[in-house]
């Protein structure tokens, strides 16, 4: 099918584009869509002109494979996008966009380059380049602000989220139609032809009022922004163009700002975390047609605070659930907290009432493991026990229908050992939810050797059904994530025990970019859970050096946010942290115990440390293929561990280091305190002598 389908209705020429999957604006649409444009505006019988897509996607916007050249790369070649909306907008004919799906960044910029727009149910607008580090370089911030007014279009922009046709309608962006956007479209085109001369872009310079009300809203859109990223900064002198100067200035300066922006680092990290995020739900190890079962009921045994949360992620996605204990009082907790966070989500406008009664509703509970007889999926989070999951799974076995996929959310235990239990160890997989399972994007979707491609392929097709970002992990303890923050937190301590002090190994790693330090992440999620896997770890390996400083703060029962204190203290209302002396001055005389003389840390040190004590047990779980490939590995940590998308990840910012760098200072560490924690990949090593990227492994 060619980019551009043409057809017409009586006087009205509709230019369907037609690129697969999301009409994305590559240069062959781009070119399609200017020659259609002209030869529908050379056709005398033509009056009016539609511009359209697919009901699911308009368009997703520009292309961003070919952002890769920077500015002299194909996302400027002719026609560029700018020069595109430019002859939609001084078209002679009136065009009219008739939007459903998702209309996006420069897909929205040619609908802002016609002369109308009519949205349908399904539309979803949005200029989401922000997340890309980039701003709207195609008209954007030029022509939102004079359809809507400067507040609500630069909060559109710096926001980057998406709006539906209602609000679109109250915003002036579009009109919003129940019925068939095609049929309301072409009417608006030939009204507007009946009135020819009707022009997009009126040049006309802002009168002094807008000017006034333009600087206000910038004035106070650039106060919110506590430190303006490059894009953010962009987006504000570009919109401040849009009614200071006329238009074909603002539109040199945006372009300007976009060429910019496209060749900084952060913007070529998000662009690798697009596609990274993108990649991850594709197992490279599955033939082509593997069944794929249906999953409509879920199952969860254990209604603690992950079982409630994974209820509330399958109900969210409008499958139905069945929250199972056979404790009576854990049900009803793990009910109230079902309950309390849709009353909350309410009070905050997140959820209509509606809406949540109706995700309530398709909760039920039950008492007796015989309840997962219907269910398609059974998820198992009960306490991270082996031989209870064992006997858990036993049991479930018994009852589950055939073809059930049987999964465990254990955070580290062998789900093949968990599977041995069953008789149907195929149908078995590790779901490895985050909490709070029902906010946390990332779901670590895990293979034993004895799983079937038909449980891998319905596990993944799970994660993407439920919203989740599922990344595949063969069984190790700790799969991915944990496993590497295991070694995070090992240099974190080792830090401690030389001469920093908790608040300065989080402060210099959130400084950084990190959204919680190891001290704050420990303390939210319970030193307790550390600390029994620790033991464990100190059974199993006993020659792997770490810390006891944090057994001896579970020793006194400092559990972190749970019991009030931890690494911190914690006052009940806020969840604030305060730095503690007391554990201060345990730090300082650990040191003296364990006869080492503190040393003054950099900040630099600390993060370098830590970071690379990520790289390097990622690049090691690469080896071993417990990861498919790194920027898998570079999706758990952004969407489960709170690592900056604007380094793109571990195995991406070890790259941007430079991997020669990188292997030079693990060098340098195995040589000094406990050194013989830092063992060195093989495979980093090579791919530095190789010259190779880390992250394209
Ligand atoms: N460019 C290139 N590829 C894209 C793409 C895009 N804009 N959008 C999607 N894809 C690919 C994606 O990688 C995947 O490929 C397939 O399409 C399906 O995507 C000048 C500068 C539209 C809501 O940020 O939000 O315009 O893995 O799995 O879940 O001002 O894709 O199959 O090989 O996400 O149905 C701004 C990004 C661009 C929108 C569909 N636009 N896309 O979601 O499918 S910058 C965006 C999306 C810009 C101008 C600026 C979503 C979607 P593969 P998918 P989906």
């Amino acid at each position: 099918m060619p980019p551009i389908d043409r057809s017409t209705s009586a006087d009205v020429a509709v230019l369907r584009m037609a690129r697969p999957p999301v009409n994305g604006l590559d240069r062959a649409l781009r070119s399609e869509l200017l020659g259609a444009l002209h030869a529908a505006q050379q056709d005398a019988s033509v009056r009016g002109i539609v511009l359209t897509g697919g009901d699911r996607v308009f368009s997703a916007g520009a292309d961003i494979s070919e952002f890769a050249g920077g500015a002299s790369g194909a996302a400027f070649a002719e026609p560029w996008l700018g020069a595109v909306c430019t002859a939609l907008a001084s078209s002679p004919k009136p065009v009219v966009a008739a939007i459903e799906g998702a209309c996006l960044g420069g897909g929205l910029e040619l609908a802002l380059a016609c002369h109308g727009r009519i949205a349908g149910r399904t539309a979803r607008l949005a200029l989401p380049e922000i997340k890309l580090g980039l701003l709207p370089g195609a008209g954007g911030t030029q022509r939102l602000p004079r359809l809507i007014g400067v507040e609500a279009a630069v909060s559109m922009i710096l926001s980057g989220d998406a709006i539906d046709s209602v609000r679109a309608d109250a915003l002036g962006l579009a009109t919003a139609v129940a019925g068939s956007v095609l049929e309301h479209a072409t009417a608006l085109a030939r009204r507007l032809a009946a009135h020819s001369g009707s022009r997009a872009d009126d040049g006309a310079v802002a009168t002094a009022r807008t000017r006034e009300l333009g600087a206000a809203a910038l004035g106070d859109a650039a106060a919110r922004l506590r430190r303006p990223s490059r894009a953010q900064a962009a987006i504000i002198e570009a919109v401040r163009a849009s009614f200071e100067r006329p238009l074909e200035d603002g539109l040199a300066c945006e372009r300007r700002l976009f060429e910019e922006l496209l060749g900084t680092a952060e913007a070529r990290a998000l662009q690798y975390a697009f596609f990274g995020d993108r990649a991850a739900g594709r197992v490279d190890a599955l033939p082509r047609d593997v069944a794929v079962r249906r999953v409509s009921e879920v199952a969860v045994v254990g209604a603690g605070t992950m079982g409630a949360g994974i209820a509330m992620c399958v109900a969210n996605a409008g499958l139905a659930a069945v929250l199972i204990d056979s404790a009576p009082e854990a049900l009803d907790r793990g009910l109230q907290r079902i309950e309390q966070t849709y009353r909350t989500a309410v009070q905050k406008g997140k959820l209509s009432s509606g809406e949540a009664e109706a995700r309530r509703a398709a909760i039920r509970a039950s008492g007796s493991l015989e309840a997962v007889c219907t269910a398609d999926l059974v998820v198992e989070a009960v306490p991270e026990a082996l031989d209870l999951k064992r006997s858990v799974f036993a049991e479930v076995d018994r009852h589950a229908k055939p073809g059930a996929i049987l999964a465990s959310n254990t955070s580290t235990l062998d789900v093949g050992a968990i599977g041995a239990a069953t008789s149907r160890p195929g149908d078995v997989v590790g779901l490895h939810f985050f909490s709070p399972a029902h906010v946390m994007r990332l779901l670590e979707v895990v293979r034993t050797e004895r799983s079937s491609d038909a449980a891998v392929a319905t596990a993944m097709a799970f994660a993407r059904a439920i919203g989740k970002v599922g990344v595949l992990a063969r069984v190790c303890d700790g799969f991915i994530g944990n496993r590497m923050f295991e070694e995070y937190c090992r240099q974190a301590f080792f830090l401690l025990d030389e001469g920093a002090l908790p608040a300065q190994v989080d402060h210099a790693l959130e400084s950084w970019g990190m959204a919680m330090g190891p001290f704050a992440v420990l303390d939210l999620a319970g030193g307790d859970i550390a600390w029994a896997i620790r033991q464990r770890r100190a059974r199993e390996q006993p020659d792997q050096p770490y810390s006891r400083l944090p057994d001896l703060l579970c020793e006194l029962g400092r559990f972190g946010q749970k019991t009030g204190a931890g690494f911190y203290r914690y006052d009940g209302g806020t969840r604030g942290r305060a730095v503690d002396p007391e554990v201060d001055a345990l730090v300082v005389e650990h040191s003296r115990r364990i006869g080492v003389e503190r040393r003054t840390i950099s900040d630099d040190e600390i993060v370098s440390r830590c970071v690379l004590a990520l790289v390097n047990e990622g690049a090691r779980l690469l080896d071993e293929r417990i990861a498919q490939r790194a920027s898998d590995i570079d999706v758990v940590y952004r969407n489960g561990y709170g690592f900056p998308a604007t380094r793109g990840g571990p195995m991406y910012a070890a790259d941007e280091m430079g991997l020669a760098n990188v292997v030079a200072k693990i060098a340098r560490y195995s040589q000094g305190y406990r050194g013989a924690s830092w063992r060195l990949s093989t495979l980093l090593e090579s791919a530095a002598r190789l010259g190779q990227r880390l992250s394209a492994l």
